[in-house]
Parts: C-alpha cells; sequence; structure tokens
C-alpha cells in the first residue's frame, strides 16, 4: 500500500484538528484589553492603555424607555413616541444611541486607543434602525466605522462606508483613504430593519515600508446566526507606520458622516464594543467546516 501523498495528509490533519478544537470556546470579558456595554451609564469606560470614549455628536445612552445620558451629562429623559430603544437581548439595559435627524449628516463617537497597536481584533453590535432607508443623497456613501493611526486620512487608516443600492445598502472599504473597494450587499431595506448585527475586524499594520503586508479582514452575523460571514480578507495592503509616528492604530470613529442624509430621524443601537489583542476564535472558527473527510475511502482510491 502506498502513503498517502502528503498534501493529502496534511489536508485531512488539518481538517481534524482545526475545527473541533475552538468549537464553542468562550473568552471572558476580562481577557479583552477593552470592553463596554455602555451598562454604566456614561462614557468613562477606560483600561490600562488609557482607552478613551473622545467626542461625540448626536449620540447618547438610552435603556428602553429613556436617555440616560447625554453629551452634557447624566439625564433621564423619556423616550420620545415611535422611538425603537430596546437593547439587544444580550446586551443589558443601556445601549449607545446614534440620532441622525431628518436631512441632518451627522452622528459619531470617537475613541482613542490609549496607546497604539499594531495587531487588534474589534467586535460591536449595531442595530438596524426600525425605518432604515438609506438617504438619497449624492454621493450616497455614509460613514460606518474608521481607524488610523496618528493621523487621519493617512496610513495606517481602513474606512468602512455603506452606499445606496437597489436592495438597501452596500458596504466598501478604504485604504489610507484611497478609493473605495470591496463592495458587498450589507443592509436588505426593508427585510432587515430591526435587525441587531455583530461585526468583526481584524487589523495589522504593514512591517515596513513596500511591505505590503498589512492585514485587513471583516466578518459580520446578524443576531441568531450561528456563523460569522467574511466579507474582506486583506493581508496584501500598505499600512505602513510613518517613521516617527505612533506604532499602530490608536484612534477611530464608529458611524459618522452621512452623505446620504435621512429623510426620516433614523437612530441606531451599538453594544457590547470589544477590543482584543487575540484572534476571536468563535468569529474565525464558525465559518461551516468543509465536509470532514471520510478516511478510508479516500485511503482506498489510492490504493492500487
Ligand atoms: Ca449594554
Amino acid at each position: 500500500m502506498k502513503a498517502l501523498p502528503t498534501t493529502l495528509f496534511t489536508a485531512v490533519a488539518t481538517a481534524c484538528l482545526a475545527f473541533p478544537l475552538y468549537a464553542g470556546a468562550q473568552v471572558s470579558t476580562e481577557d479583552y484589553l477593552f470592553y463596554d456595554s455602555f451598562e454604566s451609564g456614561d462614557m468613562s469606560a477606560t483600561n490600562d492603555d488609557g482607552f478613551r470614549w473622545t467626542n461625540g455628536r448626536a449620540r447618547s445612552l438610552v435603556t428602553s424607555t429613556h436617555r440616560i445620558w447625554s453629551a452634557s451629562g447624566p439625564t433621564n429623559d423619556p423616550i420620545p413616541d415611535g422611538a425603537n430603544w430596546d437593547p439587544h437581548p444580550e446586551g443589558g439595559d443601556v445601549s449607545l444611541r446614534f440620532r441622525y435627524r431628518a436631512g441632518e449628516a451627522m452622528s459619531e463617537q470617537r475613541f482613542h486607543l490609549g496607546q497604539a497597536r499594531e495587531e487588534l481584533w474589534l467586535r460591536y453590535w449595531i442595530r438596524v434602525p426600525d425605518n432604515f432607508t438609506h438617504g438619497s443623497g449624492n454621493p450616497s456613501n455614509n460613514k460606518f466605522f474608521f481607524i488610523w493611526g496618528d493621523r487621519y486620512n493617512r496610513t495606517p487608516e481602513i474606512g468602512l462606508t455603506f452606499w445606496r443600492s437597489s436592495q438597501g445598502s452596500r458596504l466598501t472599504y478604504t485604504v489610507n483613504a484611497g478609493g473605495h473597494r470591496g463592495d458587498v450587499e450589507f443592509i436588505r431595506s426593508p427585510d432587515d430593519r430591526g435587525r441587531w448585527m455583530e461585526v468583526a475586524l481584524h487589523l495589522k499594520t504593514a512591517s515596513g515600508e513596500g511591505a505590503n503586508d498589512g492585514v485587513f479582514r471583516f466578518w459580520r452575523r446578524w443576531h441568531g446566526d450561528s456563523s460569522f460571514t467574511k466579507y474582506f480578507d486583506r493581508n496584501d495592503l500598505d499600512l505602513r507606520v510613518p517613521e516617527g509616528e505612533s506604532p499602530g492604530f490608536l484612534q477611530g470613529y464608529i458611524m459618522g458622516w452621512a452623505n446620504a442624509a435621512y429623510s426620516e430621524e433614523t437612530e441606531w443601537l451599538v453594544d457590547r464594543f470589544i477590543v482584543s489583542l487575540e484572534p476571536f476564535e468563535d468569529v474565525l472558527n464558525s465559518v461551516p467546516p468543509p465536509s470532514p473527510p471520510t478516511g478510508i475511502k479516500i485511503e482506498t482510491s489510492y490504493n492500487d
């Protein structure tokens, strides 16, 4: 009997090892570099690096019934008629609310990591507004998430924006404020109205000038989905850190400027914002594994 070809043997061994090993792996929130579910009722969460929520525009903290914190501090304002601030089913009581008034373009929350990081993982939940319809402005791209180093619109920077489409919205990304790349279906309107999604990113700066080995990966799953879908997967990006600048990603924002402002007041909720130095194993390994190799049959096929 001939030995199994090396490549096949490797594939079998990898398939056997990779998936069961991480199935159901859970990481305590204490293991993360930063975690905020906003249950403190303010924006004071920090960590040893000095993470801080910095500037914000048209955002507040809400429970299902009240706005409890705004830019001016604690408050206790009842929810307006017609609004829906129901938290994520596993998100506690408090969410971070982004309020785009009708025809207005700006709602944003910025953050500063406190310490630059060459490689990091981020994830958070975000809820599609109940009345979501992509605005009609031109160009139609609305900011979703940006992260960069010392200087905005310079390397290293990754940005995500979403655009009006016939189905609702499509998602693209930019690298160092260059052209839009990617272009995947992101939100269907009206089908996805009111749904929570979880997004996850993996970022790594390039190892040097001209190295072109920077990493950007992006996944998303809808609440209730058992697995994430990977939308973007790059490991060949020019995400170099300029000489003399902070060594990595340092600051960013959630949501932001909407070129296509909404015709009605439109509110997004965010919760469970996580920054990690370790991979999110549940994200990496949630893709349905290929059919397990049937060893005997494969082996037989190589007998002659
Ligand atoms: Ca929460």
